[in-house]
């Protein structure tokens, strides 16, 4: 378990920085994107995640992106949101910066979420950018048509796009100032939000990373625990928990 190093840094006055990926939410039944059981195998993020893909086919673009939400419509937080959730409470600072647009840290309780590619429930116009709530949207067109014409998307980041800049800046800033950093259910592959631990090593946070295999991040990386995020996080929540 965590090592005494680690536990070191699991006090109250330590400021957290937490970056989190599609694995966090393999085991709530969210495929992850990339890797073996990737169910988006058939076809690689770049050639469905990108607004060439969109224009070239919106209709498939789509459908894929609204059996994603029923998908997610119907699964739970597992006991890696929970635990996060639980973490918050205890340090004077704790921030949770998040890759997924599944909204799952949410409803497991997570505050402030910082959202770097957007959230899969929320839409918005290509032409105006106004932005629409999924349950607005009732016509049966496939996409779905702005009053203005445009087509509507789903308001998360695709390749090429920029990421929100609220959201990124604060996310460069929590990582450049935090004692310790979690990476947790990521490949560390996507720019910028691989550059995260990046920057918080750089300045002297301690870094841990929670995956169930090594990635590109691994080496740099203090602490390695390598599982499942939902057997791992609980345990160390619970270790905090027990030192009170
Ligand atoms: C478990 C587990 C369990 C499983 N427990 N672990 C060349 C070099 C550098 C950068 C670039 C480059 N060419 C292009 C770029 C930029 C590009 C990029 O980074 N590309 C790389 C792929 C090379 N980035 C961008 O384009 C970004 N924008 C940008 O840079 O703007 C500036 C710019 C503008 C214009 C021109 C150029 C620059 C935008 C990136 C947007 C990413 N969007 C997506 C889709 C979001 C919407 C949607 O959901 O549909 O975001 S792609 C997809 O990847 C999604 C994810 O958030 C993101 C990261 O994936 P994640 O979360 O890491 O998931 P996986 O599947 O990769 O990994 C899961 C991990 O979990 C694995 O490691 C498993 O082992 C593990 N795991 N079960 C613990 N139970
Ligand atoms: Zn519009």
């Amino acid at each position: 378990m965590a090592s005494e190093v680690l536990k070191t840094f699991l006090k109250k006055d330590k400021r957290v920085a937490v970056l989190t990926g599609a694995g966090i939410s393999a085991e709530s039944g969210v495929p992850t994107f990339r890797g073996e059981d990737g169910l988006w195998k058939k076809f690689k993020p770049e050639e469905l995640a990108t607004f060439d893909a969109f224009i070239s086919n919106p209709q498939l673009v789509w459908e894929w992106y609204e059996y994603r939400r029923k998908l997610i419509s119907e699964v739970k937080p597992n006991p890696a949101h929970y635990s996060l959730a639980e973490m918050q409470g205890y340090f004077e600072s704790f921030h949770l910066i998040t890759q997924n647009v599944d909204g799952l840290h949410q409803k497991a309780g997570s505050k402030e979420v910082i959202e770097l590619h957007g959230n899969i429930k929320r839409n918005k116009c290509i032409s105006c950018d106004k932005r629409f709530e999924e349950i607005e949207l009732t016509s049966k067109e496939m996409p779905p048509k702005c009053r203005c014409g445009g087509l509507i998307r789903p308001d998360v980041v695709w390749f090429g796009e920029m990421l929100p800049a609220e959201a990124i800046n604060k996310a460069h800033e929590l990582s450049s100032k935090c004692d310790i950093f979690f990476s947790i259910g990521t490949s560390a592959v996507v720019y910028p939000a691989a550059s995260l631990p990046l920057i918080a090593k750089k300045a002297g946070a301690y870094l841990v990373e929670v995956n169930l295999e090594r990635t590109e991040l691994s080496h740099l990386a203090d602490e390695v625990f390598l599982g499942k995020a939902g057997e791992i996080m609980p345990e160390i929540a619970g270790f905090i928990k027990d030192k009170d």
